[in-house]
């Protein structure tokens, strides 16, 4: 069924505390820990607790649920001191879902990955 765990899925074994993670904020929905290979000073990856594969999946099925994520990615940026204050390169953040395998994405369970800390190019590589 849409939303429920899968026993395959990385990020689900985070959720249920089967694979550790440094976790930095949890709320009722989401969960948001640190990447193992971080881009950025700040990499911070959120995470529905339910599983969908990827944002899309997830804005169609449970649209509050990918707003509940987008805050939780804005909570994020505040507790990291990442946000924009147009103060130039190093201040400001990036949220970034990466969809498809073409795209970049390797673990198909929706994640906002929220990057900062320092300058970013655009566009993107
Ligand atoms: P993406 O390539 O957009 O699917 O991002 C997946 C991210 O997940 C990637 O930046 C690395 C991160 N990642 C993969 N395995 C683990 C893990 O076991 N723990 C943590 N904290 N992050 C992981």
């Amino acid at each position: 069924m849409a939303g429920e765990p899968q026993a395959d899925c990385l990020f689900c074994k985070i959720v249920a505390g089967e694979v550790p993670a440094t976790v930095v904020r949890e709320s009722q929905t989401t969960v948001a820990f640190r990447d193992i290979n971080p881009q950025a000073p700040t990499h911070v990856l959120v995470i529905p607790k339910a599983h969908y594969p990827d944002a899309a999946s997830l804005a169609a099925a449970e649209p509050q649920l990918a707003v509940d994520l987008l805050l939780e990615a804005g909570e994020v940026a505040a507790e990291e001191n990442i946000v924009a204050d147009d103060a130039g390169p190093g201040t400001g953040y990036r949220v970034v879902f990466n969809t498809g395998s073409g795209a970049g994405q390797t673990v198909f369970h929706a994640h906002a990955h929220v990057l900062g800390g320092r300058g970013f190019n655009w566009p993107p590589g």
